[in-house]
């Protein structure tokens, strides 16, 4: 044992410093057909991130998608190309705890590519949590919350099967509020189907609704009194995310709150949304974001503007559901809970055990780091070849 403090920050420096970034792509099939506006998919491709450090402790993290470069501009073939060009050579070398330094190489050598750099930043996290024998959320400020509420989604355009799927999420009493995903046919039968899911769920769940940008002013001030008086309780992104001065009519004749999701990324956006007063609620997400740290950021912003926090998702596995979950633990309010369903739509999980739902709500996981490990072999059958 060394006898004074100076060895062992030397060995400590040695431990912490990156070494090796790899990056995978994965597709995992989903139990069904999901459906959103202008997309859908029957599998989920994703970006596994590990990073090895100087002691051999390896971290993870996850980069999503939704449909190839179609949610946002990223996709898991250009992901894994900025992490391997640019993003790892500017970590390689450097120490795993500076993670804001972290930010500023991987900033220097790529612009936005969040996906990218959230998945790297995930591994950070999850590598020194592990070296240091704490959860990642330690790392932030410490816990909150040990189990946000979670929600599920509809989406398969058929009320019929919705109605069927939220009975059984809230019989196995996993969910009772379930989004549902609008705008991929026309508003008339969309209207018809809420009324359907409303009028069938009635008393025992609660709807929020999701048109991923598909409409235009007309239409979104057409249905909100429709949507409002079958008791919808948050209306995500119903404009294009270029359209926050439309956002923010809207919400002067609105009586249900309304989230801003696809036009909120950094935390510029987040303060135009906020001095526009163009949303309610913001949805976190660290595809969006870049990061927990940058999750963060963009929570504080809105906070101090007084909208709500909610924790988004792009149907992560348990790796990036677990790098989330992380940081709302941490959050002060988390006041719409999530939607980190992601783990039981996929048919199968990337982790050795997968995130834990129960009582309507996911629950942060006790380990160090994010808390989950990656299951190898499960990496290999999912691995794209
Ligand atoms: C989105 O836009 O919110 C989250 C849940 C879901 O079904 O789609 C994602 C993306
Ligand atoms: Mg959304």
């Amino acid at each position: 044992m060394p006898d004074t403090i100076l060895p062992v920050l030397a060995d400590l420096r040695r431990d912490l410093m990156i070494s090796e970034i790899k990056s995978t792509i994965v597709d995992v099939p989903t139990v069904r057909k999901h459906k959103l506006s202008s997309l859908s998919v029957t599998a989920q491709s994703y970006v596994i991130v590990e990073l090895r450090l100087g002691n051999g402790v390896i971290g993870i993290g996850e980069a999503a998608t939704l449909g190839g470069p179609r949610w946002s501009e990223e996709s898991v073939e250009s992901i894994k190309a900025t992490i391997d060009t640019y993003l790892a050579p500017a970590l390689i070398g450097s120490a795993a705890d500076r993670f804001e330094a972290a930010r500023v190489r991987m900033d220097e050598a790529a612009k936005r590519n969040n996906a990218a750099k959230g998945a790297i930043d995930s591994a950070l996290f999850d590598a020194v949590g592990k070296t240091l024998d704490v959860r990642s959320v330690q790392l932030l400020g410490g816990v909150v919350r040990e189990s946000v509420p979670v929600l599920w989604t509809l989406a398969s355009g058929d009320p019929a099967q919705e109605i069927d799927e939220a009975e059984r999420k809230i019989a196995a009493r996993l969910h009772n509020t379930f989004k549902v995903k609008i705008g991929a046919q026309p508003p008339e039968a969309d209207m018809a189907r809420m009324r359907c899911l409303a009028s069938a769920l009635e008393g025992r769940a609660s709807l929020i609704v999701d048109a991923n940008q598909a409409w235009d002013e007309t239409t979104a001030l057409r249905c909100l009194p429709i949507l409002a008086e079958i008791g919808v309780t948050l209306i995500e992104q119903p404009l294009p995310a270029w359209n926050i001065a439309g956002m923010a009519r809207m919400r002067t004749r609105s009586t249900v709150p309304l989230m801003a999701d696809e036009c909120v990324f950094s935390t510029h956006d987040m303060l135009d949304v906020a001095r526009a007063g163009a949303a309610d609620v913001v949805s976190l997400k660290l595809v969006k974001h870049g990061g927990l740290l940058a999750m963060r950021e963009v929570a504080s912003v809105a906070r101090a503007a007084g909208i709500g926090l909610y924790g988004g998702c792009l149907l992560e596995s348990s790796i990036g559901a677990a790098a989330h979950l992380q940081v709302f633990a941490g959050l002060r309010d988390l006041a719409w809970g999530c939607e980190h369903f992601g783990p039981q739509i996929l048919t199968g999980d990337l982790v050795t055990e997968p995130l834990r739902f129960a009582d309507f709500h996911i629950h942060l996981p006790t380990g160090p780091g994010i808390g989950v490990t990656l299951d190898q072999d499960k990496l290999r059958r999912y691995a794209r070849q």
